[in-house]
């Protein structure tokens, strides 16, 4: 019994490893892995994740070996004699404090332009749309058809954004309440948003198709139902889809006096929580 221990306590370690690497290894094949990217930045994103995932796989192996190794030679059962103390040593100390601090700063320095590209480089024009996050939606107001926000002919909408592809998208974040993150997984997109601060998020979706909005910031009892949709549409679909939104609202408007009182409403409303 005794001797089986060494054996087993290293091999279930050893698992430890092996599963680790198996898991990754299968979870594409099961479609459990990144979701789809429809975005023209995200190809950069994802390859800083898999870089990073290369290196820390690389180093998670490496200890998880030498675990392994040295459960199974030090075993307690093939010893012999008493145990030795070693006090240290200063110069590992020194090595493997510095290869993980000049590993950190090559990351950081080779991150760089991913990142000003995504929350640097925000493309020159006026918001496409105004997202506010709220205790659990995702308001919406796109300007309306005098193409600017804050006037009373926005258009208000609740969950159901749409946007056109191949353009740039410049989106004001706003939050109402709390903190929330507006979370585009499939454009690789994920920004907080903050009461009182007014963030712009831009991106290009490539591809057309229906994905999910969700909030990645736990913010309150109804967060895990936080949910929206966006939808990526060619530029004729977009205006169609805009434009019966546009008609829609101003139907169930009874008179334009009454508009011109909802959008001011609304507008003070958003003011009083900023
Ligand atoms: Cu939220």
């Amino acid at each position: 019994m005794k001797r089986l221990s060494g054996l087993f306590w290293s091999i279930l370690f050893l698992l430890v490893p092996v599963l680790g690497v198996a898991t990754f290894a299968v979870a594409p094949a099961y479609d459990i892995w990144l979701p789809k990217d429809v975005s023209e930045h995200g190809a950069a994103v994802d390859g800083l994740f898999y870089f990073i995932l290369g290196l820390t796989g690389v180093v998670f192996i490496a200890t998880e070996v030498v675990l392994f190794w040295f459960l199974w030679k030090y075993d307690e059962s093939k010893g012999n004699g008493p145990v030795k103390y070693v006090h240290g040593s200063h110069t590992l100390e020194v090595v493997w404090t510095i290869i993980p601090a000049a590993v950190l700063l090559f990351i950081s320095i080779y991150q760089m332009n991913t990142w000003a590209d995504v929350k640097m480089r925000r493309p020159d024009m006026a918001p496409t749309v105004e997202v506010i996050g709220r205790q659990f939606e995702w308001r919406l107001r796109y300007p309306g058809r005098d193409g600017m926000l804050g006037t009373p002919d926005d258009l208000h909408l609740v969950n159901d954004l749409h946007l056109p592809i191949d353009e740039d998208i410049l989106v004001q974040l706003k939050s109402m309440d709390v903190l929330h993150s507006f979370f585009l997984p499939n454009v690789r997109i994920k920004q907080d948003a903050v009461p009182g601060m007014k963030i712009p998020v831009w991106f290009k979706a490539r591809e057309e198709g229906v994905f999910d909005i969700v909030c990645a910031e736990l913010c309150g009892w109804g967060h895990y139902k936080m949910k929206g949709r966006v939808t990526f549409e060619s530029r004729e679909a977009f205006d169609r889809w805009l434009e019966r939104k546009y008609a829609e609202q101003e139907a169930t408007q009874p008179e334009s006096t009454a508009a011109v009182a909802v959008g001011q409403s609304a507008d003070k409303e958003l003011l009083a929580s900023r």
